[in-house]
């Protein structure tokens, strides 16, 4: 099986999400000016040091800045097979896939992510895959406030009809400012398995034992066994720095629950033109590694934990490249679920399994 650089490095264990990662050397190449923060810091907010002003800016889509020198790599920094076979290999692996632990069929995975970082385009890119053709099954917004409101678990169909090992639940976005976000409260309830299928999120009404079809004794099948979170390239510098905070928090009480977290990098194509032409350059491209190193330090995670994507957004057909990407993330993220179940033996003391 094809195994990236850093993967074949990874010896990951509970709690051990790695150190901070330090950004490296430079790039050798300019990395995009809107990549650089410029922004005067003085108003203090929910939106951490953006000035009132400048939110609506921020929140907008900016265009990269191509015309800097985009030098590529020689080598890639990790590897990885564009080709229909290792397709077809890691279609296999995910369609086969079937949880270690016997008591449950699938795994459920939470997408967790600030708003518009592209959750619910995952889901659907996942889906797409599988379909054999673009399907927007999870509704995809461009909205500044959060599109998706509900919890909604998707069973991944790997064929018609037919499901995989593998649910994957949308979620509202985190972070959008006091009035609309998520709060911490009940993304952990979620995560425990308290909050029913459909549940639409309102901060007036925080999820409690009084939250219609509210789960008293969760089961495992009902609980999440990991966690993807998802964060958009083209924001990493604009992110407010208050969202650093709240991953931190929110990483240290989902790891004090047992389960294991990724991170997928989206809207890669909009920080390396190599990469938004030809996806499979995506390993070459000095801007992608920069960023990487970025959402890294913002989530607290080394960047072993964390895959570039590219999905679905305005494309018709599907791409094999795009496809290997998607399907790679899928992968690592079934891995990292696989230790929730390794971790939690009926013979340690947190008996879930
Ligand atoms: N260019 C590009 N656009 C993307 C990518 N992923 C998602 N998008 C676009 O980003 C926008 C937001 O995507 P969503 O999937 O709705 O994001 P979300 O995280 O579910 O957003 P909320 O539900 O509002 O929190 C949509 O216009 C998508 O088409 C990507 O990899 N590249
Ligand atoms: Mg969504």
């Amino acid at each position: 099986m094809d195994k990236t650089k850093e993967k074949s490095k990874i010896k990951p264990s509970l709690f051990n999400f790695g150190a901070i990662s330090e950004p490296p050397e430079p790039p050798s190449c300019e990395p995009p000016s809107f990549l650089h923060d410029t922004r005067p810091k003085t108003v203090s907010s929910i939106f951490g040091d953006i000035k009132p002003e400048e939110k609506k800016e921020n929140n907008a889509f900016k265009l990269p800045d191509f015309s800097a020198a985009q030098a590529k790599f020689d080598v890639p920094w990790r590897n990885m097979e564009w080709t229909e076979e290792h397709k077809k290999s890691l279609m296999k692996t995910v369609s086969s896939y079937r949880p270690s632990c016997e008591k449950i069929t699938q795994a459920q995975v939470l997408v967790l992510g600030p708003v518009g970082s592209g959750k619910s385009s995952f889901i659907s890119s996942v889906q797409s895959v599988f379909h054999g053709r673009v399907v927007n099954r999870a509704m995809v917004g461009s909205m500044s406030t959060s599109f998706t409101k509900k919890l909604q678990t998707f069973n991944i169909q790997v064929q018609k009809g037919e499901d995989s090992g593998l649910v994957m639940c949308d979620i509202k976005g985190i972070g959008d400012g006091e009035m609309t976000g998520l709060t911490l409260h009940d993304i952990v309830s979620v995560i425990k398995g308290h909050v029913p299928n459909g549940h639409k999120f309102s901060l007036e009404q925080p999820v409690s034992s009084e939250t219609v079809g509210y789960v008293k004794t969760p089961t495992l099948a009902e609980k999440i066994h990991c966690v993807a979170f998802v964060v958009d390239a083209s924001k990493i510098t604009t992110y407010p720095k208050s969202i650093g905070a709240t991953f931190r928090r929110l990483r240290e009480q989902i790891s004090d629950l047992g389960v294991h977290q990724v991170a997928l990098l989206t809207h890669i194509d909009r920080i390396c033109a190599a990469t938004a032409a030809d996806v499979s350059q995506v390993y070459k491209s000095p801007n992608v590694q920069d960023v990487m190193n970025k959402a890294g330090a913002l989530l607290g995670m080394s960047t072993s934990y964390i895959i570039p994507v590219k999905n679905y957004s305005s494309e018709l057909d599907l791409d094999l490249k795009k496809d290997v990407l998607l399907l790679s993330a899928v992968d690592h993220i079934l891995q990292y679920t696989e230790l929730f179940y390794q971790d939690y033996k009926p013979n340690k003391k947190q008996v879930v399994c």
